[in-house]
């Protein structure tokens, strides 16, 4: 199959790369190198010293003697999308290419409205281009469990059924996203839903869980590795505290710390992608996977990188700071979980058998992050 990932060059997009590659598909992608930047914005970088796009090219053909063809441009100049999905005619679109950080959003006018775009229109310029020129072409678009929020009842998976004055009907699940970043993705979802009906367009429209870990099968040398933030702006609170047990800072729950997610491996959000691309919704079909492999609170994640530290001989100190953000601290989460599983999917990696693979590695790269300790504290408020 033709798979074309938007965002190659990400996290998530860079290994996604490689295995789909390495199973057979024919693999395309696009970036900008906007992440690369908004990095530096904030004065941090990766943990793991990553490299420049045309380096992880060749180095990935040197492995494997297969190309990956990647085409350097911004998706929210419509021309540029229009271009590269007509001349690639790809079967499955993956868009992973947005700005996925909740702080960076929340800084100020200029962030929020910068995330807004770049991830709305980005969004858009695709379905455009899907109906021009691929009008049976599978999008499998990166949503965000946290578009649903914390309510007190447990999360269908993207549809519920309603029974209201007598009357029934089956309607998207309802979104209380958390921070600028996380409506954007809720304006997407609503943007495919209505691409869908009017075009017919066939999607898939991930909720996932926050990713965690840093190595894949396919990394077998340094030169294709992924980035690892851990800054307050683009890490993640799991990712962040195995930063900051690896150079012997606290590791920084946020207020009570009850905060409770779902969380899956890079190697697993592989796998699921995976399974997704190979098992496309019908023609005319738009669907909602929830993903994730195991819900957590912020609490129970520093215990456990605290505990698998330990067995490394780092401290992993636990201190709860004050919270910056404006979010319940104690909830209820009970997310449904069904889509994925009934297509295959068995999750293989769990938070600490993934912990005894970040750890170590990380502990290569000790001196990058203590050479941005500054940029690990919050400093950014979500209040006024
Ligand atoms: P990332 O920032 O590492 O990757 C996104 C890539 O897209 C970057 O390389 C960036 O340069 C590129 N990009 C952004 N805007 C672009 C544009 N206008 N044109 C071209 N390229 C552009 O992020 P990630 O962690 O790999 O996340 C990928 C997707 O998955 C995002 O949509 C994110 O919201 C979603 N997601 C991530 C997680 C997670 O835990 N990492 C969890 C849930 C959802
Ligand atoms: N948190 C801490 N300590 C920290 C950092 C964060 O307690 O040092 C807390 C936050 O307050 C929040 C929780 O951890 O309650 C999760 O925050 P996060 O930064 O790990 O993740 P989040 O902002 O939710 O965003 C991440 C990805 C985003 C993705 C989302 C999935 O950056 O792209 O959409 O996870 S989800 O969380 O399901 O919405």
């Amino acid at each position: 199959m033709k798979v074309m990932i938007m965002g190659m060059d990400g996290y998530l997009g860079w290994p996604l790369s490689m295995y789909l590659s390495g199973r057979g598909h024919d693999v395309c992608g696009v970036d900008n190198m906007s992440r690369r930047k908004n990095v530096v914005e904030i004065g941090s970088w990766s943990a793991t010293p990553i490299k420049p796009i045309k380096r992880r090219l060749e180095a990935y053909k040197e492995a494997t003697g297969k190309d990956l063809t990647f085409y350097r441009g911004d998706l929210v100049e419509p021309s540029f999308v229009d271009v590269v999905v007509e001349k690639e005619k790809p079967d499955c679109i993956v868009h992973l290419g947005e700005i996925p950080s909740a702080p960076y959003s929340m800084i100020d006018v200029e962030h929020c409205n910068y995330t807004h775009v770049n991830n709305v229109i980005g969004h858009n310029n695709i379905l455009f281009a899907i109906k021009d020129h691929v009008p049976n072409c599978h999008l499998l678009k990166l949503g965000t469990m946290g578009e649903y929020g914390t309510p007190n009842i447990d999360i269908a998976e993207g549809f519920f059924e309603v029974d209201y004055r007598g009357r029934k009907d089956k309607l998207p699940f309802p979104r209380q996203p958390g921070s600028w970043y996380h409506l954007t993705k809720v304006h997407d979802t609503w943007n495919l839903m209505f691409a869908n009906k009017i075009w017919g367009i066939r999607a898939t429209d991930v909720m996932q869980g926050v990713v965690h870990g840093v190595m894949t099968d396919d990394m077998v040398n340094d030169d294709l590795l992924t980035r690892f933030d851990f800054d307050e702006v683009w890490g993640t609170a799991i990712n962040r505290f195995c930063a900051q047990a690896v150079v012997g800072h606290e590791l920084t729950p946020y207020g009570k710390g009850g905060q409770t997610r779902g969380y899956l491996a890079l190697r697993d959000s592989m796998q699921c992608f995976k399974i997704a691309i190979e098992n496309p919704p019908d023609e005319r079909e738009y669907r909602v996977f929830n993903q994730y492999d195991e819900l957590y609170s912020v609490n129970d994640l520093a215990k456990y990188v605290s505990k698998v530290a330990e067995e490394y001989g780092l401290e992993g100190k636990i201190w709860n700071i004050e919270n910056p953000r404006v979010e319940a601290e104690e909830h209820y989460y009970n997310p449904d979980m069904e889509h994925l599983p009934n297509l295959g999917f068995k999750p293989t990696y769990t938070l600490e058998k993934e912990l005894h693979i970040t750890l170590p590695k990380l502990m290569e790269y000790k001196d990058r992050i203590e050479a941005k300790r500054d940029s690990i504290n919050p400093k950014i408020k979500w209040t006024a």
